[in-house]
C-alpha cells in the first residue's frame, strides 16, 4: 500500500501537476491510440512538452518581472493591503490556516487526484451526465485546492479532514468539470475547431462575458468591428502590428508605475543596480513585455497543433467527443494579439478604480492588484470578447471585470479572514462564483453543499437543453456543426 501512495505521489506531483508533461503524456497516448509509428508518437510528444515548456517561459517571464513592479507598490507607500494573485493566496492559506483552524493540508496532491479521476469519470458516463471536457492543468489546481481548503474549513470548522477532504474533492472536481464544459463551444468558435477549451480560474467569466457580449453585438444598431479587423489611419497604423502597439503601451503603463515607485526605491528593492541608466532600465523591462508574450505564442503554437490532432485518438477510442481544458495563455495564440493588451488595460483600469474606491470608502480591507488576475483573467476574456463583440466588447468587459476582481476578493476575502494573511487567489471564478458557494454553505451548511452540487450538474444538462442538436457535433465534427448553425 506505501509503495502506492509513493508512486501515485510521484506521478501526481512529477505529471498530474505539471501541465508540460501531463500534455507530454496526453500526446502520447493519443498517438499511440491512432496506432502512429513510434518515431512519430516521440516527435509529437516531445514537441508538446518544449512548446508547453516555451509557453511557461513566456507567462512565467511574464509573471516574474511585473508582479514585482505591481506589488512594489505596497511596499513603496506603506499601504497595509492584500495582494489578490493565485500565488499570494496560496502562501496566505498555508501561512493562516494552522493558526486559524488548527489544519495542515497535505492532501492536496491526493485530492487533486480523486478529483482528476472524478473529472475523467463525469465525461465517461457523459452520455447522462452530458460533461465533454477534461481540466488539465495542474498548478492552477493545487491552488484552487487550497483556496478552496479554507472556504470550506471557514463553512465547516468542526468537521474532521476526511469529510472535508470529501466535499472538496465533490465541489472542486464538479467545478473543474463544470467550467471546463461551459467554453468548448466558444473555444471552438475562437479557434475555429481545435479541439480544446479552457481549464483555468476564469472559465465561468469567459461563458458569461462571451455571451454578453454576443447579445450586444445583435442589439446594437452600429457593429463593433473585431480587433483583427481593423485598420488603423495613418501614424496610428503601426497599431496594428501587436509587437508595436504592446510595446508602445506597456512602456507607458508600467513605465509610469516605475516612475511612480521611483530611482531611489527600485535601487533600495534591487530592481535596479546602482550606477545603471534608470531611463534604458524603465524602458528595457518595459518592452520585455512584448518580448514574453511573443514567446509565449511561440509555445502555444509549438504545442496545441500536436495535441489536437493526438487528442483524436483518445476522443475516438477512450472517452469519445472528449476534449482536453488546457491553460488560458493558450487563447493567445488565436483571435486577435492585439485583444490581449486590450484586455489587460483596461482590467488594470478597472481594478485601480476599484482599488481607489476601497481606499475612499475606507474599506477595512486593502487590494493591491496582482499580475495574474490583472493580465491572464483580463487578456484572455478580452479576446473571447473581441471574438464575439469586437473591440467595444474588448474594453468593456475587462473592465466590469476588473471592478469584479476587486470588489468581490476584498468582500470575500476579508469575511473569511485571509485578508489578514496577506492574500487572495483573486482570479475572477474565485471573486464571483465561489463566494456565492461560500455564502450558501456558510448559511444553509449541508443543503448549500447540495444545493452547489446541483447547480454545477445542472451547467452541462442546461447546455444540452439549449442545443441539443449541436452539442456534442461541436467536439465530434467541427465542420458539421458550423454547417448545422449555417442553416440555422
Ligand atoms: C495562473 C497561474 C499562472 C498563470 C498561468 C497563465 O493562474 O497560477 O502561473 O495563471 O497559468 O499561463
Amino acid at each position: 500500500m506505501e509503495v502506492l501512495t509513493k508512486v501515485w505521489g510521484f506521478i501526481v506531483s512529477n505529471i498530474i501537476t505539471q501541465p508540460a508533461y501531463f500534455i507530454g503524456l496526453i500526446v502520447l497516448t493519443g498517438y499511440a491510440l491512432l496506432r502512429k509509428p513510434w518515431y512519430d508518437v516521440l516527435a509529437g510528444t516531445i514537441k508538446a512538452i518544449v512548446g508547453y515548456l516555451i509557453l511557461a517561459v513566456g507567462s512565467g517571464g511574464l509573471v516574474n518581472n511585473f508582479r514585482p513592479v505591481l506589488v512594489g507598490l505596497k511596499d513603496r507607500f506603506h499601504l497595509d493591503a492584500m495582494v489578490i494573485d493565485p500565488y499570494f493566496g496560496q502562501n496566505a492559506v498555508t501561512a493562516g490556516v494552522e493558526q486559524v483552524f488548527g489544519r495542515t493540508f497535505g492532501q492536496v496532491m491526493i485530492l487533486v487526484l480523486i478529483a482528476f479521476i472524478f473529472n475523467i469519470v463525469l465525461v465517461a458516463l457523459k452520455k447522462w451526465t452530458k460533461f465533454r471536457a477534461i481540466f488539465t492543468t495542474g498548478h492552477v489546481q493545487v491552488q484552487q485546492a487550497s483556496t478552496a481548503f479554507w472556504l470550506i474549513l471557514f463553512c465547516f470548522p468542526k468537521l474532521g479532514d476526511t469529510p472535508v477532504l470529501l466535499i472538496m474533492a465533490l465541489l472542486l472536481g464538479l467545478y473543474w468539470a463544470a467550467g471546463t464544459n461551459l467554453t468548448v463551444e466558444i473555444s471552438q468558435d475562437l479557434t475555429d475547431g481545435a479541439g480544446f477549451s479552457i481549464a483555468h480560474q476564469q472559465m465561468f467569466g469567459l461563458k458569461l462575458f462571451s455571451w454578453l457580449s454576443e447579445k450586444m453585438t445583435k442589439s446594437s444598431k452600429k457593429e463593433s468591428k473585431r480587433l483583427e479587423d481593423l485598420e488603423l489611419p495613418g501614424f496610428l497604423s503601426i497599431f496594428n502590428e501587436n509587437m508595436v502597439a504592446t510595446s508602445i503601451l506597456m512602456t507607458f503603463f508600467f513605465g509610469a508605475i516605475l516612475l511612480l515607485l521611483g530611482k531611489s526605491y527600485l535601487i533600495e528593492a534591487k530592481f535596479l543596480a546602482e550606477g545603471k541608466s534608470f531611463f534604458f532600465y524603465i524602458l528595457t523591462t518595459c518592452l520585455n513585455f512584448a518580448v514574453y508574450l511573443a514567446i509565449l505564442q511561440l509555445g502555444v503554437r509549438t504545442f496545441v497543433g500536436e495535441l489536437s490532432q493526438s487528442f483524436q485518438g483518445i476522443s475516438h477510442k477512450l472517452l469519445k467527443g472528449a476534449v482536453p481544458g488546457v491553460d488560458c495563455a493558450v487563447a493567445y495564440g488565436f483571435g486577435s494579439p492585439n485583444a490581449v493588451t486590450i484586455g489587460f488595460l483596461f482590467g488594470a483600469l478597472g481594478q485601480f478604480l476599484a482599488i481607489g474606491a476601497l481606499i475612499l470608502l475606507k474599506s477595512p480591507t486593502l487590494v493591491i492588484a496582482g499580475f495574474v488576475p490583472v493580465f491572464f483573467d483580463n487578456a484572455t476574456i478580452a479576446v473571447y470578447a473581441n471574438n464575439k463583440g469586437g473591440l467595444r466588447a474588448a474594453m468593456l468587459f475587462p473592465f466590469i471585470s476588473g471592478l469584479m476582481q476587486v470588489f468581490g476578493s476584498a468582500l470575500i476575502a476579508g469575511w473569511v479572514g485571509l485578508a489578514a494573511y496577506g492574500g487572495y487567489l483573486g482570479m475572477w471564478d474565485w471573486a464571483v462564483v465561489w463566494p456565492v458557494f461560500t455564502v450558501l454553505m456558510k448559511y444553509l451548511s449541508y443543503f448549500g453543499v447540495a444545493l452547489v452540487a446541483i447547480f454545477l450538474l445542472a451547467v452541462p444538462q442546461i447546455q444540452y437543453l439549449m442545443d441539443k442538436k449541436g452539442y456534442f457535433l461541436v467536439t465530434e465534427d467541427y465542420e458539421a456543426y458550423k454547417a448545422l448553425k449555417a442553416q440555422k
